[in-house]
C-alpha cells in the first residue's frame, strides 16, 4: 500500500522536528513500503537542505550481522549525510544534542569524482577508519525497517579519520571500539558483507534506484562492524589495523 503525499509529508515533519528539538517520535504506523520510507527520507533531507545543510555522502546499514541482530533488521539500507553532521578527527560531540546517541565503529570511502548513471563501478580513492553515531529519532530505539528508512537510516554525525590511499585489502582487518581507553566492541572488517568493499556495488544499486547524487568528495560509511554501543561522555576512538584511528570526544550529559 502507498500512503498518500500528505502523509508522507506530515511523517517527514514529525522525524525532522524529534532530530532538531531533540524529542522522541512514536513509530510510524504499520503499512509503509520501503519505497514510501524512502520519500520519507527525501523529504527529511529537503527540509535539511532547505534550512543550509549541503549532500556531503551515503552511509549503509545494516551490512553486519552484529547490527541486524540488535535491531532485528536484515536488510541492507541508505541514508543521506550531510556537511552539518561531520566532526572533525578529534573533535567534540555535544550529546545534549541527540536522544540517545550510539556509536559504531565503521570504514570509509571517498567519492573520487562525480558518479553518473554510465557508471558501473562506485569510483573511490581513498579508505579511512570511521565512527559513526547514530540516533534513532523514535522512542526506545526501536523501528521496524519502514520506520528507519524513513528516519534517514539513524544517521546523526560521523567523523573520518585520516585518508589512506587504496591498496589496503580491507577483507578482514580488526577493528576495536574503545571510550576513555577501555575496549567496548571488538570484531573485523570482514563483518560488513564479508568484505567492505561489497558495500561499493550495494549502495550503487539502492543509490540509483533511489535517485540519490554522489559527488567527488562525498564519504561513504560501509557500516557498523559491530554492534553499537551508547556514547558515553569521553573519548571514544576507533582502531583498524593497517588503516588507522579516528577519535571523537563526547561533551556534556
Ligand atoms: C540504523 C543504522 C544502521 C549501520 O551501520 O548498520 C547503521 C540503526 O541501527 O539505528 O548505521
Ligand atoms: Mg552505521
Amino acid at each position: 500500500m502507498t500512503t498518500d503525499i500528505g502523509a508522507l509529508a506530515r511523517a517527514a515533519e514529525r522525524l525532522d522536528t524529534a532530530q532538531h528539538t531533540v524529542s522522541p517520535v512514536e513509530q510510524l504506523p504499520d503499512g509503509l513500503t520501503p519505497a514510501d520510507a524512502y520519500a520519507i527520507q527525501d523529504a527529511v533531507i529537503a527540509r535539511r537542505l532547505e534550512r543550509g545543510e549541503r549532500p556531503a555522502g551515503l552511509k549503509l546499514g545494516f551490512t553486519s550481522k552484529a547490527k541486524m541482530a540488535q535491531m532485528g533488521v536484515s536488510e541492507v539500507i541508505v541514508g543521506r549525510l550531510t556537511d552539518a553532521m561531520r566532526v572533525s578527527d578529534g573533535g567534540d560531540v555535544p550529546l545534549e544534542r541527540f536522544i540517545h546517541p550510539r556509536v559504531e565503529p565503521e570504514v570509509a570511502y571517498r567519492i573520487a569524482r562525480d558518479v553518473t548513471t554510465d557508471d558501473e563501478e562506485l569510483p573511490v580513492d581513498a579508505v579511512a577508519p570511521a565512527l559513526e553515531i547514530i540516533d534513532s529519532r523514535y522512542r526506545d530505539f526501536r523501528f521496524s525497517l519502514p520506520d528507519v528508512i524513513a528516519d534517514n537510516a539513524s544517521s546523526a554525525a560521523f567523523v573520518v579519520g585520516a585518508w589512506q590511499p587504496l591498496g589496503v585489502d580491507l577483507g578482514d582487518l580488526a577493528v576495536r571500539l574503545t571510550a576513555d581507553g577501555a575496549t567496548v566492541e571488538t570484531g573485523s572488517t570482514s563483518a560488513i558483507l564479508g568484505h567492505p568493499d561489497r558495500a561499493l556495488p550495494a549502495l550503487l544499486e539502492i543509490a540509483r534506484r533511489q535517485g540519490m547524487p554522489l559527488r567527488a568528495g562525498h564519504v561513504v560509511l560501509a557500516g557498523g562492524a559491530t554492534a553499537a554501543a551508547p556514547f558515553p561522555p569521553g573519548r571514544v576512538e576507533v582502531h583498524v589495523t593497517g588503516l588507522g584511528s579516528a577519535s571523537a570526544i563526547g561533551r556534556g550529559r
